[in-house]
């Protein structure tokens, strides 16, 4: 046996004192050293996130339901999936363009508690824009490269708390004029068949994420969304001191989230509606890949992540 830990007058004698000496001042180096880190708050990699992003859209380009973009879009997002337990959901439905398919797709992290916390964002682009060359970098291209980058914190370990899913939504964008019946199509017809197979009750919270890469990030509180959720994302947010990109104005939301909130689901919609001067970027052939930042997805990504660990805790 070690004499210094095997009896108690060698531990108080000249070489026990040293070594505690040296393991309070290693401890207050780590503390000191780490700042945020010293929290235990997760680490985001936005700057991979980004990376994805850039990859996603450059491979796909305008991605429309029926187009080839589409098509490799879909194909991008199994190749990036096809060690996880990844789920595609497709369906038919009528749209002001005749009968569509479209594909959700959706990848599993089991968790030990029962229940399921989903990370959401829709991947095609508008197909109004069909014919301008409408890549839409921030919107579904940013969010879809963050989700893809999550997954890198998610894999090779059962999730401590929740399962985790993330949802790749198809057809959020409407196919002529956005309304009740002409948007959202993936995420309506995921909630119904959520709701039949029972998977719906097992929802804890739905974190819709979209155009969150915009270089100048503002978050807007959505007025549909869930008020304890939203709070909760806001108390994670400042852990980090990210709080002034989030909730500093209010707007009423229409998304893929909708669905859920009208069955009862605790949802919150993340997206900055805010895109360029007056939004001008905003479904145009201007939302390209010069206008995002690491910055903006490590923001989201850490923010999201926080609130996570905080719905475990709950
Ligand atoms: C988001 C991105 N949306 C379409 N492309 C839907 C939307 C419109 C969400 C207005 C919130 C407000
Ligand atoms: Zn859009």
């Amino acid at each position: 046996m070690d004499g210094a830990s095997g009896n108690a007058q060698a531990a108080g004698g000249k070489g026990g004192r040293m070594r505690q000496t040296l393991l309070v001042a290693a401890l207050a180096i780590a503390a000191a050293g780490s700042g945020v880190a010293a929290q235990n708050l997760p680490q985001f990699d936005g700057a991979k996130a980004l990376a994805y992003t850039r990859e996603y859209v450059d491979t796909t380009g305008p991605r429309w339901i029926g187009s080839p973009g589409h098509a490799k879009a879909e194909a991008f997002l199994k190749e990036q999936f096809r060690h996880d337990q990844l789920e595609e959901d497709t369906f038919t439905t009528n749209t002001p363009a005749g009968p569509m398919t479209m594909h959700n797709f959706i990848v599993k992290f089991p968790g030990k508690k029962d229940g399921i916390i989903v990370l959401a964002s829709h991947y095609e682009t508008n197909y109004p824009l069909r014919n301008i060359h409408y890549v839409g970098a921030n919107d579904g291209g940013s969010t879809t490269g963050l989700l893809i980058e999550m997954a890198n914190d998610l894999r090779g370990r059962t999730q401590d708390g929740y399962s985790v899913w993330l949802l790749f939504t198809d057809g959020e964008e409407a196919i002529k004029s956005w309304s009740n019946t002409d948007s959202v199509y993936g995420s309506r017809h995921l909630a119904e068949k959520w709701q039949a197979d029972g998977t719906l009750r097992r929802i804890q919270a739905f974190i819709l994420a979209d155009m969150l890469g915009d270089r100048d990030l503002d978050i807007q509180r959505d007025l549909n969304s869930t008020p304890w959720l939203e709070d909760l994302i806001d108390q994670a947010a400042t852990q980090y001191g990210w709080q002034s990109y989030f909730f500093q104005t209010r707007t009423y939301d229409e998304d893929d989230h909708i669905p859920f909130v009208r069955r009862g689901v605790p949802c919150a919609d993340l997206i900055d509606l805010n895109y360029g001067y007056d939004n001008a970027y905003w479904h145009t052939a201007q939302d390209t890949l010069d206008k995002l930042s690491a910055k903006s997805l490590t923001i989201a990504g850490d923010t999201i992540l926080e609130t996570i660990h905080l719905l475990n805790q709950r």
